[in-house]
């Protein structure tokens, strides 16, 4: 395998700028035929004008190659490699242009990568970001070669195979002899071929239609397996909300006058946006009240309107290289995160962003993966679909909204489009559209493309009469040669006394590695004047205070009562929570009236409106969040530490969080199950009154009672957000017989109830698979074989093996079990599947993180890891980066 730099970016000598193919679908054998219009770039600094196609050997198999009638020989007009067709110059009949016409056969059925064409249960599909289109036939499969695929024509047998999709618009489909029929599309839009799609199934589907602005009406199309349709609703009208959401914030509509979206079981990714033929993950598609959790529905909110908004970020403007992938991955999350937060709280959806970014992103910033969002190298592009381009790369466009602001983001889009619509963009340029559209300079922000690891912003403050100074400083300890970044800190300042703005909340431009910035209170403070500091988050940063902890802890109090800024209000309490559970695990005296007060007030203000809030507010953090403000992270002294400040505050608060549970119990006690923000909110509170409820035990009395109270939450449950609550809580349940039996009868009423429901099924694994119980990791292997449990679907391999692997007291057993369950486990998938495999290879590569006798046997499954025989690049360049 190669490493690929960015910086040695050249144009092609040649682009292929329309392509029709068809697609001759048999059991066993699928023969694609491609013709595509060649055309000299004149701008290219190849020296070779060779037309180079990427092909990959163990998918394709060549069966002809011809220039307009005439048949090439191999060795004489074109090489063929294991990756690539080279069709040499000089069997070019017009140097200008020619059409060149490819047959390949491929077996989508022995396609266990799930890259390229493939078979899922009775259907088949395509997945080709990114490099999966090579799998399907020889082309340029590179994002810069934008093509107008004039025709798809896909034949197979009727019967089987009622519905023939492909991207943009059908136009014809006809029977043929034999049983069989085809249907012919046509997509006007030119396009990268990792956008490429087809879909052949026996499907059911809804339809709806919705107008744009302008008045094109748009058929919209959700497809999924038969027993399926039943649970697309929710994902149908998330479709429209995005639609119009698009033309209201962005003034962006839709372009085709079909919209097809299609649930596939068997799926690497999340979803995918090919143009006008959406692929979901069902995980991410399907959602009804007795199959799907409240975050599942959040989900598919989300992941619809992201693949929905890549229409205009990421397919009208594409990325030039795959280096670029932030420029439409950043930027689509970023949307998408804006449209979940107007569909329901910004406060709550900016909270759940955070936890995420935080658990995940930190962590690969601070391993041997971290690099910047927009990398320099790489192996296998499929191992840089990271939090890191996704999630630090949308919080990197959400500082462009803070430092230009609303009005300023949009002229910046607006240019955006208007300069690079139908073209391959890279990030240099959305940040000059940014730029020249504010007249604003983004010369430093652009450290953000280049420059990797989490900044750590440390801050003082001090008063003088009625001036007050905030000194700033910026460090990265896992770059140290980093230059300073530009980065937005939103700040006000509040009398901790009276709780009154003293200074309003503004945004300054942190530019330095140290620097200070001076303010006029607007009145003399009655209390002390308490920064707020980086509110909403302003910036993917870590914050410290080098105040005294004494005065840290009152300013925190004051924030978590006073702040005007919801997010911040919010993380007053989470430090507090941090600061008391760090000092369980390292012994020190612990003084909880902070933490008391903190959660007194969560629980009983009458100030918080939104019970995800006041749900959020009295959550712990969670342990991979604490885990990143560890030097050495000792996950069972986190567990259990986390565990006992828990435990102390139930019994604290015993009284009061009972009686919220008795409330909300008696309050939606018939309610109808309705999906939307004040909704899930009451289940989001309920649930985590039940779990602090059933965390207040000790004796084996109250451990049964606890289980009576989940046992009883489960069967009361109208929906799936809250049995798996009380079956998440029961699952934890060991060594006390009666309430192991209320565990196992919870269990299996689930696993029948589910009736081979596969996304239902998940849940039953990965409840099980992240049970806080002493012998988790022999139940895991148990269920390995389960006979519902197979490695070969992504989802279920997730659900338990991955599941497992972020169980981190279970995982990271000091025996080293848990680390070689999963060597084992990796071994297997990497032969089925390098991307799923790759991926999962990430809970061992942080090793340097922990003591040294983890850090020794996870280093020793690397190293066996290492040595498989045919090792998939993927999974090397992973392993590779860590042990190096
Ligand atoms: N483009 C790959 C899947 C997604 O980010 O939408
Ligand atoms: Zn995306």
């Amino acid at each position: 395998p190669t490493e690929i730099f960015r910086a040695d970016y050249l144009q092609p000598a040649n682009w292929v700028k329309s392509v029709s193919m068809s697609f001759d679908i048999y059991d066993g054998k699928t023969i694609v035929k491609s013709n595509l219009v060649v055309v000299a770039n004149e701008q290219s600094k190849h020296d070779s004008r060779d037309l180079v196609l990427d092909g990959d050997g163990s998918s394709v198999v060549l069966k002809g190659v011809e220039i307009e009638g005439r048949e090439l020989k191999e060795g004489i007009d074109y090489t063929l490699t294991p990756s690539q067709l080279i069709i040499h110059s000089t069997s070019f009949p017009n140097p200008q242009s020619f059409t060149l016409s490819t047959t390949v056969e491929t077996v989508p059925e022995d396609n266990t990568q799930l890259s390229g064409f493939y078979k899922s249960g009775p259907m088949y599909c395509t997945q080709c970001e990114a490099e999966g289109f090579r799998r399907i036939t020889y082309y340029p499969d590179r994002p810069d070669n934008m093509a107008t695929f004039t025709e798809v024509k896909i034949t197979a047998d009727e019967e089987k195979y009622p519905i023939l999709l492909s991207n943009g618009n059908l136009v014809s489909s006809e029977k043929k002899e034999g049983g069989r029929h085809e249907a012919v599309w046509e997509d006007p839009f030119p396009k990268p071929s990792y956008l490429f799609a087809v879909v052949v199934g026996d499907l059911g589907s809804i339809q709806d239609s919705y107008v744009t602005t302008s008045g094109r009406k748009v058929k919209l199309e959700i497809f999924s397996e038969k027993e399926n349709v039943g649970k697309l609703d929710y994902a149908m009208e998330s479709l429209k909300n995005s639609m119009k959401w698009d033309e209201d914030k962005f003034g962006l509509e839709y372009d085709l006058d079909i919209y097809n979206v299609v649930a596939v079981n068997d799926f690497n990714m999340g979803a995918m946006e090919n143009k006008g033929l959406n692929v979901f993950n069902t995980a991410y598609v399907l959602a009804d009240q007795k199959t799907a959790t409240d975050g599942d529905f959040e989900r598919v909110e989300g992941v619809i309107g992201h693949e929905y908004f890549h229409n205009w970020t990421g397919n009208r403007v594409t990325c030039r290289d795959w280096f670029q992938l932030t420029l439409k991955e950043g930027l689509t999350v970023f949307r998408d995160q804006s449209f979940s937060g107007d569909m329901g709280s910004n406060d709550v959806t900016r909270i759940e962003n955070v936890k995420g970014l935080r658990g995940r992103q930190f962590a690969e910033d601070a391993g041997p993966m971290s690099h910047p969002i927009r990398p320099e190298s790489y192996v296998a592009i499929d191992n840089f679909y990271t939090a890191t381009v996704y999630s630090k790369g949308a919080e990197v466009i959400r500082m462009y909204d803070t430092i230009l602001g609303k009005a300023g983001f949009r002229k910046g889009m607006d240019l955006y489009f208007e300069r690079h619509d139908g073209s391959a963009a890279t990030c240099d340029d959305f940040r000059s559209a940014m730029a020249d559209a504010n007249n604003a300079d983004l010369d430093q922000f652009s450290r953000w493309y280049t420059q990797k690891g989490t900044p750590t912003v440390k801050y003082s403050s001090s008063l003088d009469a009625d001036t007050f100074t905030l000194n700033l400083s910026q460090h990265t300890a896992t770059a140290p040669e980093n230059q300073p970044f530009h980065i937005p800190v939103e700040f006000g300042v509040i009398d901790s006394e009276t709780g009154e703005q003293l200074v309003e909340s503004h945004v300054l431009h942190f530019k330095e590695k140290t620097q200070s910035f001076t303010f006029k209170l607007s009145s003399t403070p009655k209390g002390s004047a308490v920064p707020s500091v980086m509110r909403g988050f302003s910036a993917p940063v870590k914050l410290v205070s080098e105040a005294s902890p004494a005065t840290q802890k009152s300013d925190l109090l004051t924030l978590a009562a006073y702040d005007t800024d919801g997010f911040n209000r919010w993380e007053a309490g989470q430090k507090l929570y941090t600061d008391a559970i760090f000092a369980e695990l390292h012994g020190d005296e612990l003084n909880l009236d902070g933490v008391y007060q903190a959660f007194e007030q969560t629980l009983t203000s009458s100030k918080i409106s939104d019970d995800s809030i006041r749900a959020y507010g009295l959550m712990l953090p969670s342990e991979s969040g604490l885990a990143e403000e560890m030097e050495t992270i000792d996950p069972i002294g986190l567990h259990q530490a986390r565990t006992a400040i828990k435990k102390k505050l139930a019994r604290k608060f015993e009284t009061g969080i009972a009686e919220l549970y008795a409330r909300l119990t008696q309050e939606m006690a018939g309610a109808e199950f309705e999906v939307n923000a004040k909704a899930i909110g009451k289940r989001r509170l309920r649930n985590t009154a039940l779990d602090y409820v059933c965390a207040n035990k000790d004796s084996d009395e109250e451990i049964v009672a606890s289980a009576r109270t989940a046992h009883k939450h489960y069967f009361d449950a109208n929906c799936m957000t809250d049995q798996v609550a009380a079956m998440s809580i029961l699952s934890n349940v060991h060594g006390v017989t009666e309430a192991e039996a209320l565990r196992d009868e919870v269990l299996e009423k689930f696993y029948n109830a589910a009736e081979g429901d596969a996304l239902v099924l998940n849940k039953w694994f990965t409840i099980q698979a992240t049970s806080s119980k002493p012998d988790v990791l022999a139940d895991v292997v148990k269920l390995t074989t389960h006979p519902e449990f197979t490695m070969s679907n992504p989802n279920r391999c997730r659900s338990l093996v991955g599941a497992f692997t972020a169980n981190s007291a279970a995982f990271h057993a000091e025996d080293g079990s848990g680390y070689k369950f999963i060597g084992e486990k990796i071994t297997v998938l990497d032969a089925m599947n390098p991307q799923i495999a790759s991926r999962m290879v990430g809970c061992l590569i942080g090793f340097r993180r922990y003591d040294e006798g983890r850090a020794e046997k996870m280093k020793a499954e690397l190293n066996k890891i290492r040595d498989i025989d045919g090792l998939s690049p993927d999974t090397k360049e992973i392993v590779d980066k860590a042990l190096s």
